[in-house]
């Protein structure tokens, strides 16, 4: 199914030569309009009319985090103050907020290009959607809803958390799709078990848009049993305005990122050059449409690869794999280099584990796998325990490298998250 066939569907050439010329567009207008890239390309002795073809976008800079908030608030707006129509914030660990400005052409878009992601994994104007991502200065929830709407679903802004209500809602309005971070999706499900909610039987449950932060395909398969749904992945970023960015289609084989509205490098997060297809490295995007905040090369620090060929659904614009984590993520732990997503993924492989987990570094360069186990992860023998959490440290450690303390808590002990979990926590004192 089909929200644009023909911008979903363009040939490589057509899209190429329209790519270009957005390109042009947006370079031309932040050279006008933003000093930050007027004196960037000064330094480089660049001038808009030197861009030629795709390829000389290399020539262009890059943006970083650290511009935005050095920016902040207005400084990298393109257009007046006053032409501006919503603003959505980012924060990050430390310090000021990312301010993301949209035009209303912005606004539209960002809702068309959401409007796509659905569509493309089988919603219709038929469908329910209870969309459980945080409202207020997060993009998740908005953008995703002025998405729905433009389709013609019946959208029930319920945001994150309440899960009584959540399932009130879900059972009154028979709700048939839901948009949730993974770590509230793995709570809903055990939620859902507690309380003795069948979903195939008792909701009218199809599909889950899943995002907002990093899971494996483990966790994947965890809330499509727990929930009854078919899970999607969806991904995005408050700079290229929030969810709707790149989404699964109905082969869930990698996400289509719009590439109409999106210009995509992968390059090495160390020396910035260009990945070969098919290798992993860091997301740089550049915005073809935005007109209120364009940004040229913004690096994104996430971690994913390019899937080149072309997919059995007909759309024509390129794939990105699963996000592995986000260049900053990376704990270094006695000298190893290790992602969270490792361990997730040995985690929730197991049947015998439950949904929550966290991570916790402290002493002198210690780690310790805090997990839930399983409503029948135990069954009452000390010993079987014991042997399944050396089992468990000794698979952790052929992943990782280092061999961490495994601790098993009961279900349900460990914090939820309703937004974005935190899942490492870093008490080393060196
Ligand atoms: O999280 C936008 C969004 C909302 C996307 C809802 C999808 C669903 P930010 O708060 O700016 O915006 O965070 C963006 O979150 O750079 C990734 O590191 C991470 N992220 C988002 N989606 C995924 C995903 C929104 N599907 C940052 N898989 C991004 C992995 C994701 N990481």
């Amino acid at each position: 199914m089909f929200w644009d066939q023909q911008c979903e569907t363009l040939d490589r050439d057509t899209l190429e030569r329209l790519q270009l010329h957005r390109l042009q567009e947006t370079v031309r207008r932040v050279a006008a309009h933003v000093p930050f890239y007027r004196e960037k390309f000064a330094e480089l002795g660049l001038q808009p009319d030197d861009l030629r073809s795709l390829a000389d976008l290399r020539r262009l800079p890059f943006t970083t985090t650290a511009d935005l908030r050095a920016n902040y608030p207005t400084g990298l707006l393109a257009v007046p103050y006053d032409a501006t129509l919503r603003l959505h914030t980012s924060s990050g660990t430390t310090g000021k907020p990312k301010a993301l400005f949209f035009s209303r052409q912005d606004v539209d878009n960002a809702a068309e290009l959401c409007a796509r992601s659905f569509v493309m994994a089988g919603i219709t104007p038929k469908d329910v959607f209870q969309n459980m991502m945080t409202y207020g200065m997060f993009t998740g929830a908005l953008v995703t809803h002025y998405g729905a709407e433009k389709i013609g679903c019946l959208v029930i802004p319920a945001g994150p958390g309440n899960s009584e209500r959540q399932l009130l809602l879900m059972r009154d309005f028979r709700t048939t799709f839901i948009h949730l971070t993974p770590s509230y999706g793995l709570y809903l499900a055990t939620f859902l078990e507690k309380h003795n909610v069948d979903p195939r039987r008792d909701l009218a449950l199809r599909k889950a848009f899943v995002g907002a932060e990093p899971y494996t395909e483990e966790t994947r398969r965890k809330i499509e049993e727990g929930m009854g749904v078919d899970v999607y992945n969806s991904y995005g970023l408050s700079e290229m305005n929030g969810p709707g960015v790149a989404f699964e289609c109905e082969h869930k084989h990698g996400m289509h990122l719009w590439e109409d509205h999106f210009l995509i490098e992968i390059i090495d997060p160390q020396t910035a050059e260009p990945v070969a297809d098919g290798q992993p490295g860091e997301l740089v995007m550049t915005t073809l449409t935005r007109e209120a905040m364009p940004l040229l090369r913004y690096r994104t620090r996430d971690i994913t690869s390019l899937i080149p060929e072309p997919c059995r659904c007909g759309r024509t614009h390129r794939r990105l794999n699963r996000i592995t984590g986000r260049s900053d993520d990376m704990l270094i732990v006695r000298g190893v280099n290790i992602f969270p997503q490792q361990i997730e993924r040995i985690l929730m492989a197991e049947m015998r584990v439950g949904r929550n987990y966290l991570i916790l570094l402290n002493g002198l360069d210690e780690m310790t796998v805090k997990v839930e186990l399983a409503e029948a992860g135990f069954d009452g023998q000390v010993e079987h325990l014991m042997k399944f959490q050396s089992q468990l440290a000794e698979k952790l450690r052929a992943e990782i490298l280092i061999k961490p303390k495994v601790q098993f808590l009961p279900p349900g002990s460990l914090p939820i998250t309703e937004g974005k979990a935190q899942r490492v926590f870093d008490e080393r004192k060196m």
